[in-house]
């Protein structure tokens, strides 16, 4: 795990009675949970359960800004819960819940919205990156998005966010907020630090951009294994190795850089590529394999909590009331200190 700044974990010496220092992350519900999103984040939520609090949110306000059918954004945010139950997290060791069901958050959004530079905002990229993927509709929520997500994060008071490295930027913007909140009306929020896994950055099928849903570029892990194999089989690989007798340059190789997460024996393998004694195909057959076979008990737990609608609610709900105290108090907190009381 890698931080932008060094994690703000308790020094051993505390007693053990120290409250937990508190973790949080939102996924969007704006399609199925993909490869990029496990590597690249959710590894990260199932490992912070451990030692911190940790509070994990299904981002469905976030989704609006590009998805627009109601009943389409409830079977997504109901899926994406079940995915992430599926995946390893424990709603025992931590706190799952949709946005909505917390509405202090757009509260705080917009509170946070009146210390923050128009120009700030602006110069994001993912916001420069939405305007060119979706023109027809650059709607007012997407400039926005990064307050909302500060106030998501801050809410609870959260000292380090599990994200991609697609997020650095908005988690950037999120200290630069919590900074102008805190010189405006003291301090009130810690700055949040981002954290990461040992893949930040997970390609897309076509090797190029990020992956991400948005694109259709994804391996979708909970899946049926034909539409995975299919998926992985579209694989971009080294562009310049055109013929099987080439020798592959496993370091630019999309599909070689993920056997690193499917197996030990990676090395290996690059060696067989580097010396052409594998082909491109080989190689995508075999991760192909490796990606059905570890995913598929995720899976199964998967088709399982779906079968039961009403275990994946109860779920939800629990996580949004254990949440209301600390949501409540720190509006309290800002309404004081903003003069709105
Ligand atoms: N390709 C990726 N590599 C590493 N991390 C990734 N994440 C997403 N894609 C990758 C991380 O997964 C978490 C949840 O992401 P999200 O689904 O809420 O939003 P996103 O980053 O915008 O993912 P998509 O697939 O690209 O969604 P769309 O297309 O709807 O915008 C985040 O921590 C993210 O960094």
């Amino acid at each position: 795990m890698t931080t932008d700044l060094a994690p703000a974990v308790a020094p051993a010496s505390e007693p053990v009675t120290a409250p937990r220092p508190r973790t949080f992350s939102g996924i969007q519900p704006s399609g199925t949970v993909h490869l990029g999103n496990d590597l690249g984040a959710i590894r990260n939520y199932v490992a912070l359960q451990a030692e911190y609090e940790a509070i994990y949110c299904i981002v469905d306000y976030h989704a609006l800004t590009s998805t627009h059918d109601p009943d389409l954004l409830r079977t997504r945010t109901r899926e994406m819960a079940a995915g992430l139950l599926a995946l390893g997290l424990d709603p025992e060791r931590c706190t799952l819940f949709v946005q909505s069901h917390r509405p202090e958050h757009t509260e705080l959004a917009w509170l946070l919205c009146t210390v923050t530079p128009v120009s700030w905002l602006e110069r994001t990229p993912t916001y420069k990156e939405k305007q060119l993927l979706q023109p027809d509709d650059i709607n007012h929520g997407l400039l926005t998005y990064p307050v909302l997500q500060a106030a998501d994060i801050v809410i609870y008071k959260a000292s380090l966010v599990p994200v991609g490295r697609d997020q650095q930027a908005h988690l950037e913007l999120s200290r630069e907020i919590v900074r102008a909140f805190n010189r405006r009306y003291g301090d009130t929020f810690p700055e949040p630090q981002a954290v990461y896994t040992e893949a930040p950055v997970v390609f897309g099928t076509d090797g190029v951009k990020k992956m991400s849903k948005s694109v259709g570029n994804t391996i979708d892990i909970l899946a049926e294994p034909d539409l995975i194999r299919r998926q992985v089989m579209s694989m971009v690989t080294d562009t310049q190795r055109i013929k099987r007798t080439d020798p592959g340059r496993p370091e630019v190789c999309n599909v070689c850089q993920l056997q690193r997460f499917f197996g030990d024996d990676y090395e290996d393998l690059w060696e067989g590529e580097r010396t052409a004694r594998t082909g491109c195909v080989d190689m995508k057959k075999l991760i192909a394999d490796r990606i059905v076979r570890h995913y598929a008990p995720a899976r199964e737990r998967y088709l399982e909590l779906m079968a039961h609608p009403e275990e994946i609610d109860g779920i939800l709900e629990a996580g949004a009331d254990r949440l209301a105290p600390k949501a409540r108090a720190t509006m309290d907190e800002v309404r004081q200190r903003m003069g709105l009381r």
